[in-house]
């Protein structure tokens, strides 16, 4: 048995400071004068590494050896953000890090501003993930992250000069990284392709045709004030011939380095598409390479050395979450396992499967729910279309057993001959479904997935989306935390968030409410001097900060957004509105489109060309201003949020499954405007409808005008601020004159306009009205912003994880 040793206590400044100096001396080999702030990020990261190892060896061997029921967040995505600023606070080192740095003659905003973020996700799907763990390990809960540790995350995003969209590989890795630890001697057998022969006693034998090397990257996840260090394992992958010598030595050195470049391929680079489905086989090898590592990878960590594990007892070890559909090969791949390698009977592997697994859906999109084609699957992994297949038909049986009628289940089939879907898998193969937000669960059951949830409607659950208060408040908004432990008598909220209903009687308190928005105001000069530092833009922090940062794309409607700030451009411009009567405002985007999305890339360069023509007008400046920070990540998030005065949510409803980015802003108390959609409605219900701004069609609307056969044009004709709008997008007015720039854009809305941005458009522009009124009352507006922190508890994603607890996993924290 692993030695327990007690967390190590904590360090002085001066101790840290020499923690640093060994780190810098043994491991960077640099002197301290030759440090640069680089070299002392790399030594203040590991000295912090070293802090939580004792910590960590713990938790894994009471993972192992207790009897709580672990949790494998199986996920293709981990977005991460910078890890040190979080390893310090949850080390307890906050202090010391800034007083050593100091004290060793380093700047401590360089020293953090060294760090790289990690990209490793697309936008709210890999985010969540992030949060998830980091809220696992605060409760205590056992659990391991699994994905891959790609070697390009997603693009760095920048804008040419005609403000389009230009993509640039994120090389991450280029400079030493201190967090992930290679475990060499962790590493994991992963096969493709081959065949299946069927040997004498009727069992089945793969036969692969090559395999790669599954090499495990640990990274630490402390919990906050939990004492446990979780482990988000993410594979690399490597080639096991690193090159075939007698190539070499015919001096066929391209031919030697193919194998290896086929095998590395696997893991170089995350597909940058968001909420849609990519059929790729490279995908299809990415999701069966990191699921299978998992686990097997999982049977080893449980049943150390053995030859013979009774895996029975599999289940009751650890519960693994199929995060979207992404790792749902993980189905098959472990009734391959049970099956072929530990020689399990059928009916036995299939209890063990669907006791193991769970499923989270997170779209409403059916384009992003994946299938796969049968003959690729057969290809890649010809054993696991085999088990899908008699998976299926053993669905079939069931669902005849039921009474279910011939044609629900031709379209209820897992494998339709042609087409493995996946969603359909993991709702069969899992022992409970959730959606991510009550309207979103709800739909899933109605609609998505409405023939499974008739046939099984225990499955089915919800469990509304959370973020980490640590990151997105603590770290995020230090003045806001400070006021929020002012308030409350103590800082325990940032474990238990429903304490902040705590400030609610504080909104009555009028100075109370202006020191609320005195640090508001602070933020906003802090983001002004962070965007004149790292874009060259001159920010007004007496403007309303108004933000919309999101993946762009059109059915959360960024072009709504945009066409507003043009038709309220051309009203200043004309002087319909009096410049006394206007409420100055700075509009804020932030979003990277896919970069096969036609649409998505043109509204970006829309929206870079009116701020181009607004940012250069003198009749409107002071008024109207319009910012595209290029390349939104994590970092920016955390400058950004708490900045915001007025956040957008504004979604067609029925189409955004939960949104997180809404609860983070209203938790750094910012004002939503936002439509019926995803958690808009949890968080409308909790911090009341008074103080949250409401438009647009709701669900049944929306469905209803589909039924009646929309027609967009109808709208553009009968509202002259709309007309207008799009008139100065089709006339050149954002293009230098070119009348062509835009047309696609422009003929969409008129024509088509599947998200009917141009129906909800008058909505929009009455609420803005609202807004601005309110923003004029200062007091009021800051009342109203206090009172949605103050409700938003709900929406941490500690709570998220005690509802996965109860309502799916069943487990509990370590002892
Ligand atoms: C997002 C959803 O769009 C968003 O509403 C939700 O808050 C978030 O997940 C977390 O639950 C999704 N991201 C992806 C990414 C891919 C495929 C489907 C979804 S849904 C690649």
């Amino acid at each position: 048995m692993t030695e327990i040793t007690a967390p190590k206590s904590p360090v002085t400044a001066e101790q840290f400071a020499d923690e640093i100096r060994e780190q810098l001396k043994y491991t960077q080999n640099v002197t301290t004068e030759q440090a640069t702030p680089a070299d002392v990020y790399v030594a203040a990261s590991k000295a912090v590494r070293n802090h939580l190892a004792d910590s960590w060896f713990k938790t894994q061997a009471d993972t192992v050896n207790g009897n709580t029921k672990a949790v494998g967040y199986l996920s293709a995505e981990f977005l991460m953000g910078k890890q040190l600023r979080n390893a310090l606070l949850n080390a307890g080192l906050t202090e010391q890090f800034d007083k050593a740095v100091e004290a060793l003659g380093f700047k401590v905003q360089d020293v953090v501003d060294a760090e790289y973020e990690p990209g490793l996700g697309n936008g709210g799907l890999g985010r969540l993930a992030a949060c998830f763990i980091d809220s696992l390990a605060s409760l205590g809960v056992p659990a391991f992250g699994y994905g891959i540790q790609y070697k390009y995350g997603i693009f760095k995003q920048e804008f040419d000069k005609d403000g389009k969209q230009v993509e640039t590989p994120d090389y991450w890795l280029a400079n030493e990284e201190p967090w992930g630890h290679i475990d060499y001697n962790r590493d994991q057998k992963v096969s493709f392709g081959g065949k299946v022969v069927e040997n004498a006693d009727g069992t089945k034998t793969w036969q692969p045709a090559w395999s790669v090397r599954a090499v495990p990257v640990d990274y630490l996840v402390p919990g906050y004030k939990s004492g446990r260090v979780n482990t988000l394992r993410l594979w690399s992958a490597k080639s096991y011939d690193e090159f075939d010598l007698l190539a070499f030595n015919r001096s066929e050195y391209m031919e030697a380095v193919t194998p290896q470049v086929k095998a590395e391929n696997i893991s170089k680079i995350l597909y940058p598409e968001d909420s849609t489905k990519v059929g790729k086989e490279l995908r299809l090898e990415q999701q069966y390479f990191f699921v299978s590592a998992s686990l097997h990878d999982a049977i080893r960590v449980f049943y150390p050395g053995q030859d013979k594990p009774d895996l029975t007892t599999f289940p009751n070890k650890i519960v693994f979450q199929l995060n979207d559909t992404h790792p749902v090969i993980g189905i098959p791949e472990l009734m391959r396992i049970l099956i072929d390698e530990y020689g399990y009977d059928w009916d036995t592997a299939w209890s063990i499967t669907t006791k193991t697994f769970n499923y989270t859906c997170h779209t409403l999109l059916p384009e992003a729910l994946e299938v796969w084609p049968a003959s690729l699957i057969g290809e890649l992994l010809p054993r696991h279309l085999e088990i899908i297949e008699k998976i299926n038909a053993q669905f079939e049986d069931e669902l005849k057993s039921k009474g279910v009628d011939k044609n629900t289940i031709k379209d209820m089939a897992i494998y339709t001959g042609d087409a493995v879907r996946m969603a359909y898998l993991a709702t069969y193969g899992g022992s409970h479904v959730n959606g991510v937000a009550e309207l979103h669960s709800q739909l899933l059951k109605d609609v998505t997935l409405k023939n499974f949830s008739d046939v099984y409607p225990d499955k089915f659950t919800n469990v509304t989306n959370g973020v980490t208060p640590r990151r997105f408040v603590k770290l995020a908004n230090p003045r806001l935390s400070d006021l929020i432990t002012e308030g409350l008598g103590t800082d325990k909220w940032l474990s238990d968030l429903e304490m902040l209903k705590g400030l609610e009687p504080l909104a009555k308190d009028d100075e109370f409410v202006k020191k609320f928005a005195a640090v508001k105001k602070a933020n906003k000069v802090d983001f002004a001097a962070y965007a004149k530092r790292e874009y060259g833009f001159e920010l007004d922090p007496n403007t309303m900060f108004n933000t919309m940062v999101k993946r762009l794309h059109e059915y959360k409607r960024q072009s709504l957004k945009i066409l507003s700030v043009i038709s309220t451009y051309a009203d200043i411009k004309s002087g319909k509105v009096k410049a006394e009567d206007v409420t100055p405002r700075t509009v804020f985007f932030g979003a990277k489109a896919a970069p096969g999305y036609y649409l998505a890339k043109m509204t970006i360069q829309l929206i870079n060309n009116v701020s181009r023509v607004v940012n250069n007008d003198p009749d409107v400046k002071g008024k109207l201003a319009v910012y595209f920070p290029w390349n939104y990540n994590v970092r920016l998030a955390q400058h950004l949020i708490p900045a915001t005065d007025l956040d957008e949510q504004i979604s067609q409803a029925g189409k955004e499954a939960s949104g997180t980015g809404n609860m983070k802003f209203a938790l750094n108390g910012a004002m939503t405007v936002g439509t019926l959609d995803g958690a808009n409605v949890e968080i409308r219900e909790r911090v009341g409808a008074e103080n949250f701004f409401l438009f647009g069609m709701t669900v049944d609307e929306v469905e209803k005008k589909y039924a009646e056969g929309y027609n967009p044009a109808s709208y553009y004709e009968a509202d002259p601020r709309l007309k207008h709008a799009i008139d100065m997008v089709a006339d050149g007015t954002f293009s230098n004159g070119d009348r062509n720039a835009y047309s696609p854009l422009v003929a969409d809305w008129l024509t088509k306009d599947w998200f009917m941005t141009l129906a909800d458009f008058s909505a929009y522009m009455d609420i803005q009205s609202e807004i601005e009124a309110l923003y004029a009352d200062e007091l009021e507006w800051n009342r109203k912003a206090l009172l949605n922190v103050a409700n938003s508890g709900y929406f941490s994603s500690d709570r998220s994880m005690e509802d996965y607890l109860e309502r799916i996993w069943h487990t509990a924290p370590l002892a």
